[in-house]
């Protein structure tokens, strides 16, 4: 694949998690819509109400869609704005793991279940106990264990947590503290729920140290994809409003994960979000822009570009084309 190429013409999706599934690749994004909202740095704008599924071949043929797979109409303990979503296969079941605003206007982390990868999903009564936050990415390690990494800075609400419990007044720590990590929490067998404390997962640079709450090139923000390539954890994220994707490379999926580097400059829009799949022996990132709405940064669209690894096993930086 020579060119980064739009896999959705006819409608506006983000936030990417494409997995193989029975030889055929499901794409299981967000659906960007005009709410009419005006853009704020909670994210209210974002105020996306289904889930479709897409399936292609391999990632340069034709993508199908395979319709309105979950609404949030249908989810008993909704409040609003269904954002990035993630999937996962056992035992015959797929699990479609998604952050929601409960009735509180709280994110928290639904399930709903299927026996399809293209669904529909029947979502669970309650979510997920003691989840909070956006963005999970489920990662299922070579022994069979599943893990859900998640978190998201300001309208992802994870500065209003410490130690898994909410705090009175939620805030970002000073610059020279260490910065808000993602989480990770081993789901149970039966996929319906966290099996332990959700931990951090914290990153480091070079030397060691801790990425600081100020070092916004580097820090978290949002949008935790995992993956593995030759034996080695790579914990890829958003720096949100530096707008990088950037990977950190770890022995241990509970981390701690050293800095490596960018896999994507700025895309035109403000979110960057994406996954990085293997397909018969290539690697592949998914990410989206906002360039065919002409910039809205609340209506994107996905692509799909190849990545390369250099043989000490660090990504070759993508331009993403934004500033
Ligand atoms: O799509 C809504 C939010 O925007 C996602 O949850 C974030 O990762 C960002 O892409």
């Amino acid at each position: 694949m020579k060119n980064p190429r739009y896999l959705i013409p006819h409608f506006f999706t983000a936030d990417p998690s494409v997995h193989l599934f029975n030889g055929r690749l499901y794409i299981y994004p967000s659906h960007d819509i005009e709410s009419g909202i005006p853009e704020n740095d909670n994210g209210d704008h974002f105020d996306m109400r289904d889930y479709h599924v897409f399936s292609m071949e391999s990632p340069e043929s034709e993508v199908t869609d395979h319709g309105v797979v979950l609404d949030v109409k249908d989810i008993p303990w909704a409040g609003r704005q269904l954002w990035d979503c993630d999937v996962a296969y056992k035992n015959g079941v797929y699990y479609l793991y998604f952050p929601l605003k409960d009735k509180t206007d709280i994110f928290r982390i639904g399930v709903a279940v299927s026996q399809k990868p293209e669904g529909p999903f029947k979502p669970l009564e309650a979510p997920i106990n003691g989840s909070y936050s956006i963005d999970p990415c489920v990662f299922r390690d070579d022994d069979g264990s599943h893990y859900m990494y998640f978190g998201g800075l300001w309208g992802g609400q994870l500065q209003r947590y410490r130690n898994n419990k909410a705090i009175e007044c939620g805030h970002e720590p000073e610059n020279d503290q260490p910065a808000l990590p993602s989480r990770v929490a081993r789901l149970s067998d039966d996929m319906l729920q966290f099996a332990e404390d959700p931990k951090e997962v914290v990153l480091l640079d070079r030397n060691g140290d801790v990425l600081k709450a100020g070092d916004h090139d580097r820090r978290f923000f949002e949008a935790s994809w995992m993956h593995k390539y030759k034996g080695k954890y790579y914990f890829s994220y958003s720096t949100g409003n530096t707008h990088k994707l950037c990977y950190a490379t770890g022995d241990n999926l509970y981390g701690p994960f050293t800095y490596r580097g960018v896999i994507l400059t700025p895309v035109v829009g403000w979110t960057t979000h994406h996954c990085i799949i293997e397909f018969k022996g290539r690697w592949y990132l998914f990410f989206h822009d906002s360039v065919p709405s002409g910039g809205k940064t609340w209506l994107r669209s996905l692509k799909v570009t190849e990545i390369e690894y250099n043989n000490d096993g660090s990504i070759v930086t993508i331009d993403g084309g934004g500033v």
